[in-house]
């Protein structure tokens, strides 16, 4: 297994401004003609290498002659004579072999392609890297009654019948694009048709393609793709380009989306959904992932790549547009508050273990492997704080000129920090250590009054953990909004400043500050950094009720948690009143909306207090959280009951209702914390009388961790309900697998041999063993089954999947931070991976790295 370096990046030896494609397509043969033209990039000698990836060449010719060529592994080497020539191969595949889902593969009756990173040279001979751009042009050939619709790239420029029962497409996509942006699909799907016109007056026809049954099911999708068209062109002045926009949803998918340029293929979980089938949160991340493909157009498409090193360019980016989007769609703090989370969840804890890597990495095995919570979500976070530190203004001055410059182009990371830099005359110098330097910075602060000169010293400093390959870092440019508040009065000590922290240690003064001030930094998570702040008795009590960020006042909230949750983990006593206080001034408060209350009253999850731990004690984790959790449940069970008796009608979908149902069943868990029995009661009604998913499995979530006769006949009528429903049959899956109980283990073992069970379904197999690898407690039984599940269901997937596999490896790889019985009992299963034959690429990669 070779390693790819960043730094030797070359220029490709062969342009290819255009491509025709000629796709006979059958599941079980399709054939690919594809004619290249080809042309020198420079002055060189060097012969044409097209890469392959379980592809034999048919035939191979040059300007039309028998061609002078050799296989080289997997590439086709072609030797040219000339500075341009056609060059022709043929393949032939079978997509319904194609397990791996990458390249042309059948899912459910239609046949579809996912290209990126790599997957183009799984359906012809090609360069296949993002630098090398090309017209295509596209013809389609296939049987009318099992493929009705035949789609592709761009427009369709012609169709007809080809005799046999057979029909065909021609697609030509005037956009110059590379490889891993093409698409085809052919199947027999039905349209939610609608139009959109731009801001130009253009219209745009636009098109949902699903199975016949699921119409009903995309009215939400459309919706959050117009929102997202009206967004972009009011915020960032983007406007659509093509006369078509086609998605298509597909059951059988590695991932979430794929933004192919005027085709863009989803999981059927991004598209699909109805009051009685999807959460609330599920209709936020339909409306957040149509969002993200949608803005690929320009931030992906338009402007791409120069190589993968790059991949955050367009991820973090359009990351960061989607973020902005939803919470400009919803409660921007709320929103806030969920992104940091999944940042602290999946990012941090990646930053701070052995897969650690740069935004833009320096070397990789496996490019699939570097979808990364560090490319895409700290990507986002790097993004943001150019924005912070720019201001709104220079910040879109700055992304005009970005997109004008290199509109047709692949780009670097470079690229954007410079146009930034250009567009607003600030020096980002220092600022692009966050795009080479790993590891989550770490921030002491300590703010010290001095009553009679009513001044306020701020000590600052900062540190960056050592990563894999990486010490001695230096110190990186951190903005953090910092205001201070008078802790008598509650109100505001000046105005909020942004202090850029750009060495290893300051010193910041605050004058005017006649009473004791409270700290209120790092306010909305201006700088993802880990902060430890000195704090003063009753400060965090105090900012939990009157600070008036509402981000900061989340953590002021979760800090007083953590000091219980911690103490109690390492066996000391903690006073749980502070919380408990804070618990009901968020319940009784008339000001703060439900969904906020949501967020205040949720305890950290057993991961984040783990990742606070010198070392993650599972059981005592979860002793310490249940504990508290039942004290402010029995304390507070009368409020807890009062909100939960609240809902909003099952079809109500603003920002409010939403609110409401989210409130309802965080309230439910605690109250059932406290009160098993009149939990499981108030649980089942709840299930019951539900009119949508959200209460419904809010409910399903509570009794799945309780011993009572209710749960079982709950999941019983869920699973009969909707055994034929597989988005909805996932859910079930995945709330046993959440489950915290003794017998959540047991339960998993059994449901992998369940008949609804499947590995060739990524949604089903992340459903089972993803949820299990996550829930914490169960995960770590002290006896290493979990464990032996875990590397059993990745080497099983892996010789059909290896994507798949590959990404749940990292469950195992914190090893280290584990108790030694447990951390041996890992490190002994990664070993097993790793000396396993026939291993995937992807695995291997992982598996090795975690070990080192
Ligand atoms: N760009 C795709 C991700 C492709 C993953 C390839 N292994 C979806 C997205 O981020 O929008
Ligand atoms: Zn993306």
């Amino acid at each position: 297994h070779v390693a790819i370096h960043r730094k030797d990046y070359r220029p490709p030896d062969w342009l290819v401004p255009s491509i025709a494609l000629e796709v006979d397509l059958d599941p079980q043969r399709t054939t690919v003609r594809s004619r290249l033209m080809v042309t020198r990039n420079g002055d060189h000698g060097r012969a044409l290498r097209l890469a392959g990836d379980e592809l034999t060449p048919l035939e191979v010719r040059v300007d039309g002659d028998d061609a002078d060529w050799v296989m080289d592994g997997n590439d086709l080497v072609v030797t040219i004579e000339r500075d341009r020539a056609e060059v022709e191969t043929t393949v032939a595949l079978v997509p319904a072999a194609n397990t791996k889902l990458m390249g042309l593969y059948a899912s459910g009756g239609i046949l579809c392609t996912q290209c990126e990173s790599e997957g183009f040279r799984r359906i012809a001979f090609h360069p296949d890297r993002p630098d090398v751009l090309s017209v295509y042009s596209v013809r389609m050939t296939a049987d009318r009654a099992c493929f009705p619709v035949l789609l592709a790239n761009g427009n369709l420029v012609a169709a007809g019948e080809a005799g046999g029962g057979l029909h065909w497409a021609q697609w030509d996509d005037p956009f110059p694009k590379p490889s891993y942006l093409f698409a085809m699909v052919a199947g027999d799907l039905q349209p939610n048709r609608d139009r959109f016109t731009t801001m130009s007056g253009r219209e745009v026809e636009l098109a949902i393609w699903v199975r016949q049954i699921d119409l009903p099911k995309t009215a939400h999708a459309m919706a959050s793709l117009k929102a997202a068209m009206r967004w972009d062109e009011e915020t960032y002045g983007r406007e659509y380009d093509l006369d078509l926009f086609n998605i298509v949803a597909v059951d059988d998918f590695n991932f979430g989306a794929m933004e192919n340029k005027g085709l863009n293929i989803f999981n059927s979980r991004y598209v699909l959904a109805d009051q009685d089938t999807a959460t609330d949160s599920d209709f936020d991340n339909i409306a957040g992932v149509v969002a993200h493909e949608y803005f690929h157009n320009w931030s992906g498409d338009r402007v791409t790549c120069r190589d993968w090193f790059q991949l955050s360019l367009k991820e973090g980016f359009t990351v960061f547009r989607d973020q902005s989007f939803s919470a400009d769609m919803g409660s921007a703090a709320v929103k806030r508050i969920d992104d940091v989370r999944v940042l602290r969840a999946a990012q941090f804890p990646e930053d701070a273990g052995p897969l650690a890597h740069p935004v833009r990495p320096e070397t990789y095995i496996e490019i699939t492997n570097f979808y990364t919570a560090t490319v895409y979500n700290k990507g986002a976070e790097l993004i943001r704080m150019m924005r912070t530190i720019l201001g709104d203004e220079a910040y879109r001055k700055g992304s005009d000129l970005y997109f004008d410059r290199h509109d047709g182009q692949a780009a670097t990371c470079e690229d954007f920090v410079r146009a930034m830099e250009d567009a607003s005359g600030v020096d980002l110098g220092q600022f692009r250590l966050w795009y080479s330097q790993a590891g989550t910075p770490l921030v002491d602060a300590r703010l010290s009054h001095d009553r009679d000169a009513a001044t306020a010293t701020l000590e600052l400093s900062q540190s960056i953990p050592d990563t894999p390959g990486q010490t001695g870092k230096a110190p990186m440019l951190l903005p953090l909004r910092t205001a201070l508040i008078g802790s008598d009065s509650g109100e505001p000590i000046g105005e909020e400043r942004l202090i850029l922290l750009g060495t290893a240690t300051t010193t910041v003064r605050f004058d005017g500050v006649t009473e004791p001030p409270l700290l209120s930094i790092n306010r909305d998570f201006s700088a993802p950094v880990n902060l430890r702040v000195e704090r003063r008795d009753g400060e965090l009590e105090r900012l939990a009720e009157v600070d008036p960020d509402p981000f900061a006042r989340y953590e002021a909230g979760q800090e007083l948690m953590y000091r219980v949750l911690l103490a109690g983990a390492s066996g000391e006593a903690a006073d749980t009143a502070p919380v408990i206080a804070a618990a009901r001034g968020t319940l009784v408060s008339d000001t703060l909306d439900p969904a906020f209350k949501s967020e205040a009253l949720s305890l950290p999850a057993e991961s984040l207090i783990g990742d606070r731990m010198q070392w993650v004690d599972p059981e005592a984790i979860h002793r310490s959280r249940d504990t508290l959790r039942s004290a402010i449940g029995s304390e507070l069970g009368e409020l807890l009951a009062a909100a939960q008796a609240v809902g909003a009608a099952g079809h109500d979908l603003s920002p409010k209702a939403k609110g409401i149902r989210r409130l309802r069943s965080v309230a439910l868990s605690l109250m059932a914390a406290g009160d098993p029995l009149r939990g499981a009661a108030a649980a089942k009604a709840q299930f019951d009388l539900a009119d949508n998913m959200t209460d419904r499995q809010g409910a399903l979530l509570v009794l799945a961790s309780l011993d009572s006769p209710e749960r079982e006949a709950a999941f019983d009528a869920f699973y009969i309900r909707y055994r034929d429903d597989s988005l909805v049959l996932d859910k079930w899956f995945a709330l046993q697998a959440a489950a915290q109980r003794l017998d959540t283990i047991e339960v998993v073992e059994k449901l992998a041999s369940h008949p609804d069970f499947t590995v060739r379904n990524p949604n089903r197999w992340r459903a089972l063993v993803g949820n299990f690898a996550a829930n914490q407690w169960c995960f770590h039984d002290p006896s290493g089954r979990g464990y032996r599940f875990l590397a059993d269901m990745i080497l099983g997937v892996d010789r059909i999947n290896p994507q798949v596999a590959a990404r749940q490896v990292s469950s195992l790889g914190r090893w280290r931070r584990l108790e030694p019985v447990r951390a041996a009992l890992m490190q002994a299963e990664l070993e097993r991976i790793v000396q396993s034959p026939g291993l995937s690429r992807d695995v291997f990669e992982q598996a090795s790295k975690s070990l080192a």
